[in-house]
């Protein structure tokens, strides 16, 4: 059962399909001076929010939907760059959901003013809240699934490899990544491009002098099986005879200030116009420009900053130097000093700038501050919509930074500017299954870290990681230590375990397509499939991923391997360089020696997985070649053509163990 209690939005968010009827009582909440309330008991777990710092458990800590470039991903923040406002809250005899539909600033406080109070606060109180009853947690969220619309659905080629890093400057590092993988024989499917390749910054143009003739450079690139995935950036360079920028203005589709006049914002190009995505015909426009790189060959994109972030304002840098000037030739204090820095410390993503300007929505004008969590789920959903024009039958490759639900129906995410440390493999692995909760299914994070230096141990684990996740994609930022396989001398390690990747492809693409068909996750938290073991409640770094898999990946530097609980018995595959072994283990704690380089995961009871021979590139995956492993009797496969956009039931075959499997191909 969905309630719907309407508290007459100003405009609707788009992030809900079906129709339900208002109810004018509210369960479960009682409302307090602008708040919702929920007391928690001893037992009360509450899951959900998405993309968010902490753990799978949101208990105890207090986090805010508010989209935000957040470079530093550690516990004491409260907003990372998706607005995911649902939770499940479980306290063993009361299950529900709730979805907060609203557009800004909304705050969960988990037990973190009163360890016993579940307070969800929004700015103001015009929203839509969905409650969803379900017997289990994995009920509820199906159902939360259903009212959102189904998931984004990706090309197979988009479960290959990808190699991304800010930096790569022009057509011959491009070039020279893709030899040293292919001498290494390293599987790969996608380069990115980073804002590298823009001429000076401005979207939808390539450089002239790094990337000339593009469409050649990207045929031939595809020629060799891979891919280029070019970012594009939210903001537009303010700069007459800039085709993108004169058509805009003229058109009024850029956001505007107070005068009226375009809001002047500083990002990557220097002066900038921000496109307003929640104008229907701005963001058709704007949208409509992916088809100049479309038309070069292109077929996926990822969209950044998003939230937007924005380094300053043209007003906003006025008013700072003006102010800095006030301290000129006066002595400083220690006040006055740090005050001083702040200035321009407060530049960027700030409040004074988000409520200076407007969109024209179909409500009326709107300022941004009370729709802001909209801004890059509407980027995306104008880039989604223009794409299924250009590429006619064809699914692209998209996914962005910022995100809202609703935009889950059009594209991926993945989770933005991490850092090379070891607690980001345990943080991704806490996000993927609160993502999928939201409907988020393709999503991954940078692999080996954004920011920050890498080691070979560090990225050889959190490959271990990334082999399960659908965006597998190591990306680095600018400047930091190289961590592209072959950057760290002995390659062989890593080839074993992206080739382990390709290998696993027909499993992760059919249980990806399940999930999408029938509103489930792909990765859940243990006490998700196991609720009535005591143990699997309190477990945080192993999941269920699809069907028939849990991993426990190895996450602490020097460890030579971790202990693993297993809920029921289970088959244990180990790969150890190109080998694949099986072992049965029972229930309960085991000790799982892991050896840098190897790759452990356990198949449940009674579940069979596909394993396929290893490829150099998605498209040279041979189902022909797949064995089942583990102690299940049939398993669910799907294959189709990996482009077609339809998803259909009528895709799976079943392959049974010890049968001549039938021969589905991709
Ligand atoms: O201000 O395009 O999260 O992946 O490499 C940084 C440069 C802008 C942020 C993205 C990151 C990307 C970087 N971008």
């Amino acid at each position: 059962m969905i309630k719907r209690v309407s508290y007459n939005p100003k405009i609707d968010t788009g992030a809900v399909v079906q129709q339900i009827e208002p109810t004018a009582s509210l369960p479960y909440f009682t409302i307090e001076d602008g708040s919702f309330r929920y007391p928690m008991n001893d037992r009360t777990r509450v899951y959900g929010l998405g993309e968010q710092v902490r753990g799978i458990n949101k208990r105890g800590w207090i986090y805010r939907s508010y989209c935000t470039d957040e470079p530093f991903h550690t516990e004491d923040k409260s907003s990372l760059y998706g607005a995911h406002n649902f939770i499940l809250i479980d306290d063993g005899a009361v299950r529900f959901g709730a979805f907060f539909d609203y557009p800004t600033r909304i705050t969960f406080d988990i037990g973190y003013t009163d360890p016993a109070m579940l307070t969800v606060t929004p700015e103001t109180m015009e929203l839509e809240l969905y409650i969803i009853e379900g017997d289990t947690p994995t009920e509820i969220v199906r159902r939360f699934r259903s009212l959102i619309g189904r998931s984004y659905i990706p090309p197979l080629w988009a479960f290959g490899y990808g190699q991304s890093r800010w930096g790569y400057a022009d057509r011959d590092d491009i070039r020279s990544v893709a030899d040293s993988y292919r001498d290494a024989h390293i599987p790969m499917d996608m380069i990115y491009l980073d804002i590298d390749y823009l001429d000076n910054f401005k979207d939808f143009t390539v450089s002239p002098e790094r990337f000339d003739r593009f469409p050649s450079f990207v045929s031939e690139m595809k020629e060799r099986g891979l891919r280029l995935i070019p970012i594009i950036d939210a903001a537009v360079k303010r700069e007459e005879g800039y085709r993108v920028y004169d058509e805009g203005h003229a058109r009024g589709y850029f956001c505007k200030g107070r005068d009226g006049e375009d809001y002047i914002v500083g990002v990557w190009p220097g002066m900038s116009v921000l496109p307003d995505f929640l104008n229907d015909d701005a963001a058709a426009w704007f949208g409509s420009q992916y088809r100049t790189l479309t038309e070069m060959g292109i077929e996926g994109f990822w969209n950044d900053m998003n939230e937007p972030a924005l380094f300053y304002s043209e007003q906003g840098l006025k008013e700072a130097f003006a102010a800095l000037h006030t301290y000129e030739d006066t002595e400083l204090n220690a006040f006055t000093c740090f005050r001083a820095r702040e200035t321009l410390n407060r530049l960027a993503n700030s409040d004074d700038d988000y409520q200076s300007f407007y969109h024209r929505t179909p409500a009326g004008s709107i300022r941004h501050s009370e729709v802001h969590n909209l801004y890059g789920y509407r980027m995306t959903k104008s880039a989604a919509d223009a794409l299924k024009e250009c590429r006619p039958g064809q699914r692209s490759l998209l996914f962005s930074r910022a995100s809202y639900i609703g935009m889950h129906r059009y594209a991926g995410i993945w989770t933005g500017d991490n850092h090379s440390w070891w607690s980001h493999i345990l943080l991704l692995l806490r996000q993927l299954p609160s993502m999928n909760m939201c409907g988020f299914l393709y999503t991954g994070c940078d692999l080996g870290g954004f920011n920050g230096n890498c080691t070979r141990d560090l990225q050889l684990r959190w490959m271990s990681l990334g082999v399960f996740t659908p965006l597998m994609r190591n990306h680095a930022a600018a400047g930091t230590r190289s961590q592209e396989a072959v950057a760290f001398g002995d390659t062989e390690a890593f080839r074993h375990i992206i080739e382990l990747r390709y290998r696993l492809i027909p499993y992760l693409y059919s249980e990806y397509m399940k999930a999408t068909l029938r509103d489930e996750m792909l990765f859940r938290p243990l006490v998700f499939d196991y609720p009535d073991d005591s143990r699997a409640v309190e477990i945080e770094d192993q999941l269920m991923l699809g069907s028939s898999l849990m991993i426990a990946p190895v996450y602490v530097q020097n460890a030579d391997g971790r202990m693993v609980y297993l809920p029921e018995p289970m088959t244990m595959v180990r790969m150890h360089e190109d080998y694949i072994s099986t072992e049965e283990l029972s229930s309960g704690d085991h000790y799982i020696p892991v050896p840098l380089g190897d790759v452990v995961f356990f198949i449940r009871s009674g579940a069979l997985m596909p394993l396929a021979d290893a490829a150099m590139t998605t498209a040279e995956i041979d189902l022909d070649s797949i064995v089942l492993l583990g102690t299940g009797r049939a398993y669910e496969l799907y294959a189709d053509d990996g482009i077609s956009p339809d998803i259909s039931e009528k895709n799976i075959t079943i392959l049974r163990q010890h049968d001549a499997a039938p021969r589905p191909a991709f």
